[in-house]
């Protein structure tokens, strides 16, 4: 490696910034059941706990998205132990992610439920969670959607286009000003037929109505298979509405697999359109990073710290693309030189230089090692085992 690859790869470290979720470190599973770990964090405190150990050892998580429904039970009376919490365990809460799809009102959905009640109920959820995030002094309130529909003719689709319009225009008026409203896309899932919002084209379409403040939302696993994302991200950047990408991987649909498992060069070609938007502009890309996986069978902090260092690894790379020189040859449509921009920046074995900047941090120079070492993981086993194993949970 030399010495300007260690430099563009520590610089590109120094940025990077991963929001982890709070709900990855629970037990969850799939809609089939659960299989229970038993050193699975359930109260907050857990979950700040085992985040502050991923960012100890990565250096790169310094803050926990939360989900106003299971970590902030008491609402805004919750808010008040967040300070305690990141003092004690390193990590800052980060996104509020609301609620809008496990109360049973939301059985037909929520801001396009046809039941003004139900909606109104959706509409009060957003304005508490954009209170609680102005309290905990979160930037982004995330926000995504279950509503859709499974039959054709079963719902309105354009009605309830127009709820979400008003819905989302009338939350974007309770931001602060240095706030952001993340909308999150997603083609199906639960609901089968329709999505209400379905592409990053509905998403970019209601963020606009919205408000300025609002940007879209992508999520790596909320695609068609062989959709193009980094096009998608590409377009928009350009636009100036990519507020937040949600990490993970798939194979046929949001499986949320760890991310890079299954398609790295994908991963890279993201990094490689958000770096290339940069530097063509000299404009931050400004879009929060998150983790968005549950793991139910591998160890949730191993799969966690797993995640962050191909993370790491793919951002470093795609930092490596030599820029100008593919700016040459797409100029002068040198196909297989412009080509190989790409893949002699995606071959290079970032690791070394990776390492070097963790040394340089005082951080662990390899941080799944360091973590198999530390004996964390053996001390919540024991001080959780008894209660979660004790939690009976199927899928009927
Ligand atoms: C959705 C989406 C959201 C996440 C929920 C739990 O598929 O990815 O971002 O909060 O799952
Ligand atoms: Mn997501
Ligand atoms: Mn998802």
């Amino acid at each position: 490696m030399t010495g300007s690859h260690s430099e563009t790869v520590a610089h590109a470290l120094d940025r990077l910034c991963i929001e982890l979720p709070s709900w990855g470190f629970a037990n969850t599973g799939t809609r089939f059941g659960k299989f229970l770990q038993p050193a699975a964090a359930v109260t907050i405190e857990e979950k700040f706990s085992d985040a502050g150990q991923v960012h100890a050892l990565t250096g790169s998580c310094p803050t926990i998205a939360l989900h106003v429904l299971w970590d902030l039970p008491n609402g805004f009376d919750s808010v008040p132990d967040l300070a305690r919490l990141s003092a004690r365990y390193g990590v800052n809460a980060g996104s509020i992610n609301p609620n809008y799809f496990q109360d049973q009102i939301y059985k037909f959905g929520s801001f396009g439920n046809p039941d003004p009640e139900v909606r109104s109920a959706a509409f009060r959820h957003t304005v508490e969670s954009i209170e609680i995030a102005k309290r905990a002094g979160s930037r982004d309130v995330s926000l995504w959607f279950a509503d859709g529909s499974n039959y054709p003719g079963s719902a309105n689709i354009r009605q309830r286009r127009r709820w979400f319009e008003e819905c989302l225009r009338a939350a974007h008026q309770h931001l602060a000003p240095a706030q952001r409203m993340l909308v999150e896309y997603k083609p199906f899932e639960p609901a089968f037929y329709h999505t209400d919002i379905g592409d990053w084209g509905m998403a970019l379409l209601l963020a606009r109505h919205a408000g300025t403040q609002a940007k879209v939302l992508v999520d790596t696993g909320h695609h068609y298979a062989a959709q193009n994302i980094e096009q998608i991200v590409a377009w928009l950047l350009a636009e100036g509405m990519l507020g937040g990408f949600h990490f993970n991987d798939r194979r046929y649909a949001d499986d949320d697999l760890t991310l890079g498992s299954i398609d790295p060069y994908q991963v890279f070609r993201i990094f490689h359109e958000m770096l290339t938007f940069e530097w063509e502009t000299g404009d931050p890309a400004d879009i929060a990073f998150m983790i968005d996986q549950s793991h139910n069978l591998k160890g949730k902090i191993e799969a966690m710290i797993q995640t962050v260092t191909v993370a790491q690894e793919l951002f470093c790379k795609a930092a490596l693309v030599d820029r100008a020189a593919l700016a040459t040859a797409q100029a002068s449509t040198d196909i297989v030189r412009a080509e190989s921009c790409l893949q002699d920046a995606f071959s290079t074995d970032v690791r070394p230089a990776i390492r070097e900047w963790r040394v340089a941090k005082g951080l662990a120079a390899d941080p799944l090692n360091a973590f198999r070492e530390s004996g964390y993981l053996e001390r919540i086993t024991r001080d959780r085992h008894d209660r979660n194993m004790s939690t009976i949970s199927s899928y009927a």
